[in-house]
Protein backbone atom coordinates (compact mmCIF):
# COMPACT_ATOMS: atom_id res chain seq x y z
CA UNK A 1 0.00 0.00 0.00
CA UNK A 2 1.46 3.28 -0.85
CA UNK A 3 0.98 6.84 0.98
CA UNK A 4 0.94 9.65 -1.20
CA UNK A 5 2.17 11.50 1.59
CA UNK A 6 -0.80 13.76 2.14
CA UNK A 7 -1.98 13.14 5.75
CA UNK A 8 -5.74 13.98 5.96
CA UNK A 9 -6.49 17.45 5.18
CA UNK A 10 -9.11 19.69 4.15
CA UNK A 11 -9.32 19.30 0.26
CA UNK A 12 -11.72 19.79 -2.64
CA UNK A 13 -13.62 16.72 -4.09
CA UNK A 14 -11.75 17.64 -7.73
CA UNK A 15 -8.07 17.56 -5.62
CA UNK A 16 -8.67 14.26 -3.98
CA UNK A 17 -10.29 12.78 -7.16
CA UNK A 18 -6.94 13.79 -9.27
CA UNK A 19 -4.92 12.70 -6.71
CA UNK A 20 -6.40 9.71 -6.56
CA UNK A 21 -6.33 8.89 -10.10
CA UNK A 22 -3.21 9.96 -10.62
CA UNK A 23 -1.47 7.79 -7.69
CA UNK A 24 -4.03 4.94 -9.56
CA UNK A 25 -1.67 4.90 -12.40
CA UNK A 26 -3.75 6.24 -15.07
CA UNK A 27 -2.78 7.97 -17.84
CA UNK A 28 -6.01 8.62 -20.00
CA UNK A 29 -9.74 9.51 -19.42
CA UNK A 30 -12.46 9.09 -22.07
CA UNK A 31 -15.70 10.88 -21.81
CA UNK A 32 -17.88 13.32 -23.36
CA UNK A 33 -18.22 17.07 -21.14
CA UNK A 34 -19.26 18.01 -19.01
CA UNK A 35 -18.73 15.93 -15.88
CA UNK A 36 -16.54 16.48 -12.75
CA UNK A 37 -15.05 19.78 -14.32
CA UNK A 38 -13.49 20.87 -11.49
CA UNK A 39 -11.43 17.39 -11.86
CA UNK A 40 -10.53 17.83 -15.36
CA UNK A 41 -9.47 21.38 -14.21
CA UNK A 42 -7.43 19.75 -11.23
CA UNK A 43 -6.09 17.00 -13.55
CA UNK A 44 -4.31 19.92 -15.88
CA UNK A 45 -3.00 21.06 -12.49
CA UNK A 46 -2.25 18.11 -10.90
CA UNK A 47 -1.32 15.26 -12.91
CA UNK A 48 -0.45 14.35 -16.61
CA UNK A 49 -3.59 12.19 -17.08
CA UNK A 50 -4.78 13.26 -20.60
CA UNK A 51 -8.25 13.99 -20.99
CA UNK A 52 -9.66 12.47 -23.94
CA UNK A 53 -12.74 14.43 -25.55
CA UNK A 54 -14.70 11.78 -28.18
CA UNK A 55 -17.65 11.77 -30.10
CA UNK A 56 -19.71 9.96 -27.63
CA UNK A 57 -20.32 8.66 -24.36
CA UNK A 58 -20.60 4.70 -25.36
CA UNK A 59 -16.80 5.24 -27.55
CA UNK A 60 -15.61 6.45 -25.00
CA UNK A 61 -16.48 3.55 -22.71
CA UNK A 62 -14.97 1.39 -25.96
CA UNK A 63 -12.05 3.39 -25.44
CA UNK A 64 -11.50 3.04 -22.14
CA UNK A 65 -11.86 -0.96 -22.50
CA UNK A 66 -9.63 -1.51 -25.32
CA UNK A 67 -7.51 0.35 -22.86
CA UNK A 68 -7.81 -2.27 -19.96
CA UNK A 69 -7.98 -5.09 -22.28
CA UNK A 70 -4.25 -4.02 -23.73
CA UNK A 71 -2.98 -2.62 -19.90
CA UNK A 72 -4.67 -4.75 -17.31
CA UNK A 73 -4.99 -1.88 -15.87
CA UNK A 74 -8.75 -0.17 -15.04
CA UNK A 75 -9.71 2.60 -17.46
CA UNK A 76 -11.63 5.53 -16.86
CA UNK A 77 -14.68 7.05 -18.79
CA UNK A 78 -17.17 9.70 -17.70
CA UNK A 79 -20.78 11.05 -18.62
CA UNK A 80 -22.94 13.77 -17.73
CA UNK A 81 -26.00 12.74 -17.05
CA UNK A 82 -27.98 12.68 -20.18
CA UNK A 83 -24.59 10.40 -21.57
CA UNK A 84 -24.98 8.41 -19.00
CA UNK A 85 -26.83 5.79 -20.55
CA UNK A 86 -24.78 5.82 -23.45
CA UNK A 87 -22.58 5.12 -21.24
CA UNK A 88 -23.91 2.40 -19.96
CA UNK A 89 -24.45 0.66 -23.28
CA UNK A 90 -20.95 0.88 -23.88
CA UNK A 91 -20.30 -0.99 -20.52
CA UNK A 92 -21.88 -3.90 -21.96
CA UNK A 93 -19.09 -5.42 -23.88
CA UNK A 94 -16.18 -4.95 -21.21
CA UNK A 95 -19.50 -6.97 -18.89
CA UNK A 96 -19.46 -9.61 -21.39
CA UNK A 97 -15.42 -9.46 -21.60
CA UNK A 98 -14.31 -9.29 -17.66
CA UNK A 99 -12.67 -5.60 -18.52
CA UNK A 100 -11.74 -3.67 -15.60
CA UNK A 101 -13.56 -0.60 -16.95
CA UNK A 102 -14.62 1.94 -14.04
CA UNK A 103 -17.57 4.52 -15.49
CA UNK A 104 -17.92 7.63 -13.41
CA UNK A 105 -21.51 9.83 -14.14
CA UNK A 106 -23.11 12.61 -12.95
CA UNK A 107 -26.27 12.19 -10.55
CA UNK A 108 -29.51 13.46 -9.20
CA UNK A 109 -29.56 16.28 -6.18
CA UNK A 110 -31.81 14.75 -3.79
CA UNK A 111 -32.56 18.96 -3.61
CA UNK A 112 -34.43 18.65 -7.16
CA UNK A 113 -35.02 14.99 -7.59
CA UNK A 114 -38.73 14.24 -8.78
CA UNK A 115 -39.15 17.47 -9.71
CA UNK A 116 -38.63 17.14 -13.30
CA UNK A 117 -35.33 18.65 -13.80
CA UNK A 118 -33.54 19.37 -17.14
CA UNK A 119 -32.63 15.88 -18.45
CA UNK A 120 -32.81 13.37 -15.76
CA UNK A 121 -34.01 10.00 -14.98
CA UNK A 122 -32.93 7.73 -12.38
CA UNK A 123 -29.70 5.98 -14.45
CA UNK A 124 -28.43 4.12 -11.64
CA UNK A 125 -30.60 0.98 -12.40
CA UNK A 126 -29.51 0.54 -16.52
CA UNK A 127 -26.21 0.35 -14.69
CA UNK A 128 -26.93 -2.78 -12.98
CA UNK A 129 -26.59 -5.82 -15.19
CA UNK A 130 -23.59 -4.47 -16.90
CA UNK A 131 -21.20 -3.89 -13.39
CA UNK A 132 -19.82 -5.91 -10.72
CA UNK A 133 -19.99 -2.58 -8.61
CA UNK A 134 -22.65 0.03 -8.63
CA UNK A 135 -22.87 2.87 -6.24
CA UNK A 136 -23.72 6.52 -5.64
CA UNK A 137 -21.20 9.07 -3.93
CA UNK A 138 -23.95 11.53 -2.12
CA UNK A 139 -20.93 13.06 -0.03
CA UNK A 140 -17.54 14.44 -0.84
CA UNK A 141 -16.30 12.82 2.28
CA UNK A 142 -16.81 9.47 0.51
CA UNK A 143 -14.78 10.23 -2.38
CA UNK A 144 -11.63 7.98 -1.65
CA UNK A 145 -13.27 5.10 -0.18
CA UNK A 146 -15.52 4.65 -3.19
CA UNK A 147 -12.80 5.70 -5.64
CA UNK A 148 -10.50 2.36 -3.43
CA UNK A 149 -13.84 0.17 -3.53
CA UNK A 150 -14.49 0.92 -7.46
CA UNK A 151 -10.82 -0.29 -8.17
CA UNK A 152 -10.92 -3.13 -5.84
CA UNK A 153 -14.44 -4.04 -7.47
CA UNK A 154 -12.86 -3.92 -10.94
CA UNK A 155 -9.54 -5.84 -10.82
CA UNK A 156 -10.76 -8.50 -8.14
CA UNK A 157 -11.65 -11.95 -8.63
CA UNK A 158 -13.23 -12.28 -12.05
CA UNK A 159 -12.51 -8.69 -13.28
CA UNK A 160 -15.34 -6.10 -14.45
CA UNK A 161 -17.15 -2.73 -14.92
CA UNK A 162 -17.56 -0.71 -11.99
CA UNK A 163 -20.24 2.69 -11.92
CA UNK A 164 -20.04 5.57 -9.92
CA UNK A 165 -22.77 8.37 -9.83
CA UNK A 166 -21.61 11.37 -8.08
CA UNK A 167 -24.69 13.98 -7.33
CA UNK A 168 -25.24 16.47 -9.52
CA UNK A 169 -26.03 16.35 -13.36
CA UNK A 170 -22.11 17.50 -13.65
CA UNK A 171 -21.25 15.88 -10.52
CA UNK A 172 -21.14 18.95 -8.66
CA UNK A 173 -20.02 17.27 -5.76
CA UNK A 174 -16.46 17.80 -6.50
CA UNK A 175 -16.44 21.03 -5.80
CA UNK A 176 -17.15 20.61 -2.19
CA UNK A 177 -14.72 20.32 0.48
CA UNK A 178 -14.17 17.60 3.20
CA UNK A 179 -11.12 16.69 5.37
CA UNK A 180 -10.22 13.56 2.78
CA UNK A 181 -6.57 11.63 2.31
CA UNK A 182 -6.21 10.17 -1.00
CA UNK A 183 -4.88 7.15 -0.28
CA UNK A 184 -3.95 4.67 -3.23
CA UNK A 185 -3.99 0.62 -2.90
CA UNK A 186 -1.55 -0.30 -5.44
CA UNK A 187 -2.29 -3.72 -5.47
CA UNK A 188 -5.89 -3.01 -6.90
CA UNK A 189 -3.85 -0.55 -9.73
CA UNK A 190 -4.31 -3.63 -12.07
CA UNK A 191 -5.43 -7.31 -12.43
CA UNK A 192 -4.92 -9.55 -10.86
CA UNK A 193 -4.39 -8.23 -7.83
CA UNK A 194 -3.79 -11.54 -5.74
CA UNK A 195 -2.78 -14.88 -7.00
CA UNK A 196 -4.72 -17.46 -5.23
CA UNK A 197 -3.19 -20.70 -4.88
CA UNK A 198 -5.24 -24.11 -5.83
CA UNK A 199 -5.63 -26.55 -3.25
CA UNK A 200 -3.26 -29.14 -3.55
CA UNK A 201 -5.48 -32.25 -3.43
CA UNK A 202 -7.72 -30.44 -6.05
CA UNK A 203 -4.77 -29.76 -8.67
CA UNK A 204 -3.21 -32.95 -7.88
CA UNK A 205 -6.51 -34.92 -9.03
CA UNK A 206 -6.76 -32.51 -12.34
CA UNK A 207 -3.13 -33.32 -13.12
CA UNK A 208 -3.82 -36.69 -12.48
CA UNK A 209 -6.37 -37.03 -15.03
CA UNK A 210 -4.75 -35.12 -17.86
CA UNK A 211 -1.41 -37.33 -17.19
CA UNK A 212 -3.89 -40.82 -17.69
CA UNK A 213 -5.71 -39.05 -20.74
CA UNK A 214 -4.97 -40.75 -24.06
CA UNK A 215 -6.59 -37.93 -26.13
CA UNK A 216 -6.96 -34.54 -23.57
CA UNK A 217 -7.24 -31.12 -25.18
CA UNK A 218 -7.32 -27.71 -23.21
CA UNK A 219 -9.28 -25.06 -23.89
CA UNK A 220 -7.84 -21.80 -22.52
CA UNK A 221 -10.18 -18.61 -21.93
CA UNK A 222 -9.68 -15.04 -21.21
CA UNK A 223 -9.09 -16.15 -17.50
CA UNK A 224 -5.53 -17.18 -19.13
CA UNK A 225 -4.67 -13.71 -20.95
CA UNK A 226 -6.25 -11.78 -17.35
CA UNK A 227 -3.95 -13.51 -15.02
CA UNK A 228 -1.11 -13.75 -18.07
CA UNK A 229 -0.43 -16.90 -17.79
CA UNK A 230 0.03 -17.68 -20.93
CA UNK A 231 3.79 -18.87 -20.20
CA UNK A 232 2.68 -21.22 -18.11
CA UNK A 233 0.16 -22.66 -19.82
CA UNK A 234 2.43 -23.48 -22.80
CA UNK A 235 4.71 -24.80 -20.57
CA UNK A 236 2.66 -27.31 -19.26
CA UNK A 237 0.88 -27.96 -22.65
CA UNK A 238 4.51 -28.59 -23.93
CA UNK A 239 5.34 -30.87 -20.93
CA UNK A 240 2.51 -33.43 -20.99
CA UNK A 241 2.05 -33.04 -24.76
CA UNK A 242 -1.67 -32.06 -24.66
CA UNK A 243 -3.37 -29.79 -27.80
CA UNK A 244 -4.22 -25.83 -26.65
CA UNK A 245 -7.79 -24.84 -27.58
CA UNK A 246 -8.88 -21.15 -26.82
CA UNK A 247 -11.72 -18.96 -26.72
CA UNK A 248 -12.04 -16.00 -28.77
CA UNK A 249 -11.05 -13.75 -25.52
CA UNK A 250 -8.44 -16.42 -25.36
CA UNK A 251 -6.49 -16.39 -28.17
CA UNK A 252 -3.26 -14.73 -27.43
CA UNK A 253 -2.33 -17.15 -24.59
CA UNK A 254 -0.88 -19.81 -26.92
CA UNK A 255 1.01 -18.55 -30.95
CA UNK A 256 -1.70 -19.84 -33.95
CA UNK A 257 1.97 -20.81 -35.40
CA UNK A 258 2.56 -23.11 -32.32
CA UNK A 259 2.89 -26.76 -32.88
CA UNK A 260 0.31 -27.77 -30.41
CA UNK A 261 -2.24 -24.69 -30.96
CA UNK A 262 -5.34 -26.26 -32.79
CA UNK A 263 -7.02 -22.92 -33.22
CA UNK A 264 -10.14 -21.17 -31.60
CA UNK A 265 -13.10 -23.56 -30.67
CA UNK A 266 -16.99 -22.94 -30.34
CA UNK A 267 -18.70 -20.67 -32.49
CA UNK A 268 -16.77 -17.88 -33.92
CA UNK A 269 -14.09 -20.83 -34.70
CA UNK A 270 -11.23 -22.30 -36.89
CA UNK A 271 -12.82 -26.19 -37.84
CA UNK A 272 -9.61 -27.87 -36.61
CA UNK A 273 -9.79 -26.77 -33.21
CA UNK A 274 -13.59 -27.98 -32.94
CA UNK A 275 -12.60 -31.66 -34.28
CA UNK A 276 -9.90 -32.21 -31.56
CA UNK A 277 -12.38 -30.64 -28.78
CA UNK A 278 -15.03 -33.05 -30.38
CA UNK A 279 -12.81 -36.35 -30.55
CA UNK A 280 -10.85 -35.32 -27.24
CA UNK A 281 -11.47 -37.80 -24.30
CA UNK A 282 -11.05 -35.36 -21.66
CA UNK A 283 -11.13 -31.53 -22.28
CA UNK A 284 -9.20 -29.33 -19.54
CA UNK A 285 -11.49 -26.07 -19.15
CA UNK A 286 -8.80 -22.83 -17.82
CA UNK A 287 -10.38 -19.36 -17.22
CA UNK A 288 -13.55 -20.06 -19.26
CA UNK A 289 -17.02 -19.45 -18.69
CA UNK A 290 -17.61 -22.37 -20.61
CA UNK A 291 -20.15 -19.95 -22.84
CA UNK A 292 -22.25 -20.35 -25.60
CA UNK A 293 -19.66 -19.07 -28.07
CA UNK A 294 -16.71 -20.90 -26.88
CA UNK A 295 -18.78 -24.44 -27.15
CA UNK A 296 -20.81 -23.67 -29.74
CA UNK A 297 -23.52 -23.48 -27.65
CA UNK A 298 -22.53 -26.22 -25.50
CA UNK A 299 -22.23 -28.79 -28.64
CA UNK A 300 -18.57 -28.54 -28.53
CA UNK A 301 -17.61 -30.69 -26.52
CA UNK A 302 -20.74 -32.17 -25.59
CA UNK A 303 -22.00 -32.06 -22.20
CA UNK A 304 -21.20 -35.02 -20.63
CA UNK A 305 -17.48 -35.17 -22.02
CA UNK A 306 -15.00 -35.81 -19.01
CA UNK A 307 -14.04 -32.66 -18.44
CA UNK A 308 -11.86 -30.59 -15.42
CA UNK A 309 -11.98 -27.04 -15.01
CA UNK A 310 -9.59 -24.30 -13.38
CA UNK A 311 -11.20 -20.49 -12.41
CA UNK A 312 -10.34 -17.83 -10.02
CA UNK A 313 -14.47 -18.17 -9.21
CA UNK A 314 -15.94 -20.95 -7.64
CA UNK A 315 -19.06 -20.15 -9.03
CA UNK A 316 -18.10 -21.00 -12.81
CA UNK A 317 -16.66 -24.53 -11.49
CA UNK A 318 -18.86 -26.94 -13.43
CA UNK A 319 -21.43 -24.33 -14.59
CA UNK A 320 -22.03 -26.07 -17.81
CA UNK A 321 -19.76 -29.25 -18.02
CA UNK A 322 -20.44 -31.73 -15.09
CA UNK A 323 -16.46 -32.32 -13.61
CA UNK A 324 -14.53 -35.16 -12.76
CA UNK A 325 -11.93 -32.13 -10.77
CA UNK A 326 -12.51 -28.88 -10.20
CA UNK A 327 -9.72 -26.22 -8.99
CA UNK A 328 -10.38 -23.02 -7.27
CA UNK A 329 -6.93 -20.78 -8.13
CA UNK A 330 -5.09 -17.96 -10.42
CA UNK A 331 -4.76 -19.44 -13.26
CA UNK A 332 -0.92 -18.55 -13.73
CA UNK A 333 -0.58 -19.88 -10.05
CA UNK A 334 -2.42 -22.90 -10.91
CA UNK A 335 -0.94 -23.80 -14.29
CA UNK A 336 2.68 -23.39 -12.55
CA UNK A 337 2.08 -25.49 -9.63
CA UNK A 338 0.94 -27.96 -12.73
CA UNK A 339 3.99 -27.61 -14.56
CA UNK A 340 6.32 -28.39 -11.49
CA UNK A 341 4.31 -31.12 -10.64
CA UNK A 342 4.00 -32.71 -13.90
CA UNK A 343 5.32 -36.05 -14.80
CA UNK A 344 6.68 -35.52 -18.72
CA UNK A 345 6.84 -39.30 -18.95
CA UNK A 346 3.21 -39.68 -19.34
CA UNK A 347 3.61 -37.67 -22.60
CA UNK A 348 4.53 -40.71 -24.42
CA UNK A 349 1.01 -42.18 -24.93
CA UNK A 350 -0.34 -39.41 -26.26
CA UNK A 351 2.06 -39.48 -29.45
CA UNK A 352 -0.76 -41.21 -31.47
CA UNK A 353 -2.95 -38.47 -30.24
CA UNK A 354 -0.53 -35.77 -31.20
CA UNK A 355 -0.12 -36.97 -34.52
CA UNK A 356 -3.79 -36.98 -35.65
CA UNK A 357 -4.17 -33.47 -33.96
CA UNK A 358 -1.47 -32.46 -36.25
CA UNK A 359 -2.81 -33.76 -39.60
CA UNK A 360 -6.52 -32.72 -38.27
CA UNK A 361 -4.80 -28.75 -38.04
CA UNK A 362 -2.79 -29.67 -41.84
CA UNK A 363 -5.97 -30.97 -43.05
CA UNK A 364 -7.39 -27.65 -42.09
CA UNK A 365 -4.57 -25.58 -43.90
CA UNK A 366 -4.74 -27.32 -47.11
CA UNK A 367 -8.47 -27.39 -47.44
CA UNK A 368 -8.08 -23.00 -46.89
CA UNK A 369 -4.96 -22.58 -48.79
CA UNK A 370 -6.35 -21.57 -51.72
CA UNK A 371 -8.66 -19.14 -49.58
CA UNK A 372 -5.85 -17.82 -47.59
CA UNK A 373 -3.45 -16.99 -50.80
CA UNK A 374 -6.23 -15.99 -53.17
CA UNK A 375 -4.99 -13.44 -55.86
CA UNK A 376 -9.07 -12.69 -56.41
CA UNK A 377 -10.56 -9.22 -56.97
CA UNK A 378 -12.29 -7.80 -55.30
CA UNK A 379 -10.09 -9.16 -52.19
CA UNK A 380 -10.99 -11.85 -49.69
CA UNK A 381 -11.06 -11.70 -46.24
CA UNK A 382 -9.39 -14.88 -45.60
CA UNK A 383 -6.49 -13.10 -47.69
CA UNK A 384 -6.22 -10.07 -45.78
CA UNK A 385 -6.32 -12.60 -42.34
CA UNK A 386 -3.13 -14.37 -43.80
CA UNK A 387 -1.62 -11.15 -44.51
CA UNK A 388 -2.21 -9.81 -41.36
CA UNK A 389 -0.52 -13.11 -39.74
CA UNK A 390 2.68 -12.69 -41.81
CA UNK A 391 2.88 -8.87 -41.45
CA UNK A 392 2.12 -7.87 -37.97
CA UNK A 393 4.70 -6.87 -36.02
CA UNK A 394 5.67 -9.19 -33.32
CA UNK A 395 4.77 -6.69 -30.51
CA UNK A 396 1.15 -5.43 -32.17
CA UNK A 397 -1.79 -5.89 -30.45
CA UNK A 398 -4.71 -6.91 -32.76
CA UNK A 399 -8.27 -5.87 -31.95
CA UNK A 400 -11.00 -7.38 -33.69
CA UNK A 401 -14.79 -6.16 -34.30
CA UNK A 402 -17.60 -8.88 -34.16
CA UNK A 403 -19.94 -10.30 -36.64
CA UNK A 404 -18.21 -11.43 -39.63
CA UNK A 405 -15.02 -9.51 -38.71
CA UNK A 406 -14.60 -12.14 -35.29
CA UNK A 407 -15.47 -15.02 -37.68
CA UNK A 408 -12.54 -14.13 -40.19
CA UNK A 409 -9.73 -13.46 -37.52
CA UNK A 410 -10.91 -15.41 -35.06
CA UNK A 411 -10.52 -18.79 -37.17
CA UNK A 412 -8.42 -17.61 -40.34
CA UNK A 413 -5.64 -15.27 -38.27
CA UNK A 414 -2.87 -16.42 -36.21
CA UNK A 415 -0.48 -14.89 -33.90
CA UNK A 416 2.85 -15.58 -34.63
CA UNK A 417 4.72 -14.25 -30.92
CA UNK A 418 3.74 -14.39 -27.45
CA UNK A 419 4.61 -10.82 -27.66
CA UNK A 420 1.13 -10.26 -29.83
CA UNK A 421 -1.90 -9.53 -28.17
CA UNK A 422 -5.64 -10.14 -29.80
CA UNK A 423 -8.45 -8.57 -28.07
CA UNK A 424 -11.92 -9.13 -29.46
CA UNK A 425 -15.57 -7.61 -29.33
CA UNK A 426 -17.17 -9.80 -26.65
CA UNK A 427 -20.29 -9.21 -29.27
CA UNK A 428 -20.97 -5.60 -30.13
CA UNK A 429 -20.50 -4.60 -33.65
CA UNK A 430 -18.43 -0.99 -33.66
CA UNK A 431 -16.37 -1.92 -30.51
CA UNK A 432 -13.15 -2.81 -32.26
CA UNK A 433 -12.21 0.68 -33.92
CA UNK A 434 -12.81 2.82 -30.69
CA UNK A 435 -11.15 -0.07 -28.48
CA UNK A 436 -7.91 -0.28 -30.87
CA UNK A 437 -7.42 3.52 -30.07
CA UNK A 438 -8.08 2.93 -26.11
CA UNK A 439 -5.26 0.22 -26.73
CA UNK A 440 -2.87 2.75 -28.63
CA UNK A 441 -3.55 5.27 -25.81
CA UNK A 442 -2.76 2.31 -22.91
CA UNK A 443 0.35 0.86 -24.82
CA UNK A 444 1.63 4.42 -26.83
CA UNK A 445 5.12 1.99 -27.62
CA UNK A 446 3.30 -1.44 -29.30
CA UNK A 447 1.80 -0.96 -32.52
CA UNK A 448 -1.93 -1.70 -32.84
CA UNK A 449 -3.78 -3.25 -35.81
CA UNK A 450 -7.59 -3.15 -35.83
CA UNK A 451 -9.54 -4.86 -38.02
CA UNK A 452 -13.25 -4.29 -38.16
CA UNK A 453 -16.01 -4.75 -41.09
CA UNK A 454 -17.42 -1.98 -42.71
CA UNK A 455 -20.95 -1.67 -41.09
CA UNK A 456 -18.50 -1.88 -37.84
CA UNK A 457 -16.58 1.43 -38.88
CA UNK A 458 -19.69 3.44 -39.55
CA UNK A 459 -20.72 3.36 -35.98
CA UNK A 460 -18.17 5.09 -34.73
CA UNK A 461 -16.37 6.89 -37.63
CA UNK A 462 -16.44 10.57 -36.25
CA UNK A 463 -13.73 9.24 -33.99
CA UNK A 464 -11.09 9.58 -36.74
CA UNK A 465 -11.13 13.20 -35.51
CA UNK A 466 -10.35 12.16 -32.29
CA UNK A 467 -7.73 10.21 -33.14
CA UNK A 468 -6.26 12.84 -34.82
CA UNK A 469 -6.73 15.12 -32.88
CA UNK A 470 -5.36 13.21 -29.89
CA UNK A 471 -2.31 11.68 -31.49
CA UNK A 472 -3.50 8.08 -31.41
CA UNK A 473 -1.93 6.47 -34.04
CA UNK A 474 -3.47 3.08 -34.46
CA UNK A 475 -3.61 1.31 -37.93
CA UNK A 476 -7.29 0.26 -38.78
CA UNK A 477 -7.82 -2.04 -41.46
CA UNK A 478 -11.32 -1.78 -42.74
CA UNK A 479 -13.09 -5.47 -44.39
CA UNK A 480 -14.85 -2.82 -46.73
CA UNK A 481 -17.99 -5.09 -48.66
CA UNK A 482 -20.26 -1.72 -48.78
CA UNK A 483 -22.31 -4.07 -46.76
CA UNK A 484 -23.27 -6.12 -43.41
CA UNK A 485 -23.06 -9.53 -45.40
CA UNK A 486 -22.86 -11.82 -42.13
CA UNK A 487 -26.18 -10.77 -42.02
CA UNK A 488 -26.71 -12.57 -46.07
CA UNK A 489 -27.46 -16.00 -45.01
CA UNK A 490 -29.61 -15.03 -42.02
CA UNK A 491 -32.09 -13.25 -45.03
CA UNK A 492 -31.56 -15.90 -47.12
CA UNK A 493 -33.08 -18.36 -45.23
CA UNK A 494 -36.44 -16.16 -44.21
CA UNK A 495 -36.79 -15.36 -47.39
CA UNK A 496 -36.73 -19.13 -48.41
CA UNK A 497 -33.60 -19.66 -50.14
CA UNK A 498 -33.11 -16.62 -52.21
CA UNK A 499 -33.54 -13.24 -51.52
CA UNK A 500 -35.96 -10.40 -53.62
CA UNK A 501 -34.15 -8.16 -54.93
CA UNK A 502 -35.33 -5.04 -52.48
CA UNK A 503 -34.00 -7.40 -49.83
CA UNK A 504 -31.03 -6.06 -50.00
CA UNK A 505 -31.78 -2.95 -48.96
CA UNK A 506 -31.58 -4.70 -45.21
CA UNK A 507 -27.87 -5.16 -45.03
CA UNK A 508 -26.37 -3.33 -47.92
CA UNK A 509 -24.82 -0.09 -47.98
CA UNK A 510 -23.73 3.14 -50.40
CA UNK A 511 -20.56 2.42 -51.74
CA UNK A 512 -17.80 4.60 -50.13
CA UNK A 513 -14.23 5.03 -49.88
CA UNK A 514 -12.96 4.90 -46.50
CA UNK A 515 -9.52 6.36 -47.30
CA UNK A 516 -11.15 9.56 -48.37
CA UNK A 517 -13.30 9.95 -45.51
CA UNK A 518 -10.40 9.28 -43.64
CA UNK A 519 -8.31 11.92 -44.92
CA UNK A 520 -10.53 14.47 -44.70
CA UNK A 521 -10.31 14.45 -41.02
CA UNK A 522 -6.83 14.41 -40.78
CA UNK A 523 -6.11 10.92 -40.69
CA UNK A 524 -3.48 9.54 -43.63
CA UNK A 525 -6.30 7.01 -45.80
CA UNK A 526 -5.26 3.70 -47.76
CA UNK A 527 -7.08 2.08 -50.26
CA UNK A 528 -6.36 -1.19 -51.26
CA UNK A 529 -8.14 -3.36 -53.87
CA UNK A 530 -5.56 -5.86 -54.81
CA UNK A 531 -4.34 -8.26 -52.35
CA UNK A 532 -0.99 -7.79 -52.92
CA UNK A 533 -1.09 -4.14 -52.14
CA UNK A 534 -2.12 -5.45 -48.83
CA UNK A 535 1.58 -5.22 -47.23
CA UNK A 536 3.02 -2.85 -48.21
CA UNK A 537 -0.02 0.16 -47.08
CA UNK A 538 0.04 -1.82 -44.28
CA UNK A 539 3.98 -1.27 -44.20
CA UNK A 540 3.25 2.35 -44.78
CA UNK A 541 0.23 2.40 -42.21
CA UNK A 542 2.96 1.22 -39.13
CA UNK A 543 6.29 3.60 -40.21
CA UNK A 544 3.46 6.82 -40.08
CA UNK A 545 2.86 7.23 -36.59
CA UNK A 546 -0.29 8.63 -37.49
CA UNK A 547 -3.99 7.25 -37.18
CA UNK A 548 -4.76 5.43 -40.23
CA UNK A 549 -7.35 3.48 -42.19
CA UNK A 550 -6.93 1.03 -44.85
CA UNK A 551 -9.91 0.93 -46.54
CA UNK A 552 -9.80 -2.87 -48.50
CA UNK A 553 -12.53 -3.51 -50.98
CA UNK A 554 -13.78 -6.76 -50.47
CA UNK A 555 -15.90 -9.36 -52.07
CA UNK A 556 -19.69 -9.05 -51.01
CA UNK A 557 -20.26 -12.57 -51.63
CA UNK A 558 -17.72 -13.92 -49.20
CA UNK A 559 -19.41 -15.79 -46.08
CA UNK A 560 -17.29 -17.42 -43.47
CA UNK A 561 -17.60 -20.60 -43.06
CA UNK A 562 -19.90 -22.09 -40.14
CA UNK A 563 -18.87 -24.08 -37.04
CA UNK A 564 -18.96 -27.57 -37.50
CA UNK A 565 -19.98 -29.67 -34.25
C1 LIG B 1 -24.64 -3.70 -31.44
C2 LIG B 1 -24.88 -4.78 -32.46
N1 LIG B 1 -25.94 -4.70 -33.29
C3 LIG B 1 -26.15 -5.66 -34.21
C4 LIG B 1 -25.32 -6.74 -34.30
C5 LIG B 1 -25.62 -7.83 -35.32
N2 LIG B 1 -24.60 -7.93 -36.37
C6 LIG B 1 -23.59 -8.79 -36.30
S1 LIG B 1 -22.58 -8.73 -37.63
C7 LIG B 1 -23.51 -7.55 -38.39
C8 LIG B 1 -23.09 -7.00 -39.72
C9 LIG B 1 -21.61 -6.90 -39.85
O1 LIG B 1 -21.25 -6.12 -40.91
P1 LIG B 1 -19.75 -5.66 -41.19
O2 LIG B 1 -19.12 -5.15 -39.93
O3 LIG B 1 -19.75 -4.75 -42.37
O4 LIG B 1 -19.02 -7.00 -41.56
P2 LIG B 1 -19.34 -7.96 -42.81
O5 LIG B 1 -20.37 -8.94 -42.29
O6 LIG B 1 -19.87 -7.16 -43.93
O7 LIG B 1 -18.04 -8.59 -43.10
C10 LIG B 1 -24.60 -7.20 -37.57
C11 LIG B 1 -25.60 -6.17 -37.92
C12 LIG B 1 -24.23 -6.79 -33.39
N3 LIG B 1 -23.36 -7.80 -33.35
N4 LIG B 1 -24.03 -5.79 -32.51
Amino acid sequence: MTLLGHNRRRMSGAECMADLLAGYGVTHVFMVPAVLRRTFAEMERRTRIKRIHTHGEKSAAYMADGYARATGKPAICMAQVIGALNLAAGLRDAYLAHSPVIAFTGGRDPATKFRKVYQEVDDVPAFEPVTKFNATVDDVARFPDMVRQAFRAAVSGTPGPVHLQFRGNEGQVDAEEAEMEPLVEDLFARVPPFRPEPDLAHMRGALALLQQAERPVIVAGGGVRASRAAPELVALAEALKIPVATSLNGKDSIPGTHPLSVGVVGTYSRESANRVVQDADLVCFIGTETGGMTTHFWAVPKIGTPAIQVDINAEALGRNYPLQAAVLGDAKATLARMREQADAATAARRKPWIERVQKICQEWREKYAPLLTSDAVPIRPERMCAELTKHVPDDAIVVVDTGHAGMWMGGMYDLRSPNQSYLRSAGHLGWAFPAGLGAKCGAPERPVVTFTGDAGFWYHIGEVETAVRWRMNAVTVVNNNSSGNQSKRGFDRVYGGKQTEQALELWTYTKVNFAKIAEDMGAIGLRVENASDFAPALQRALAADRPVIIDVVTDIDALAPLAVS
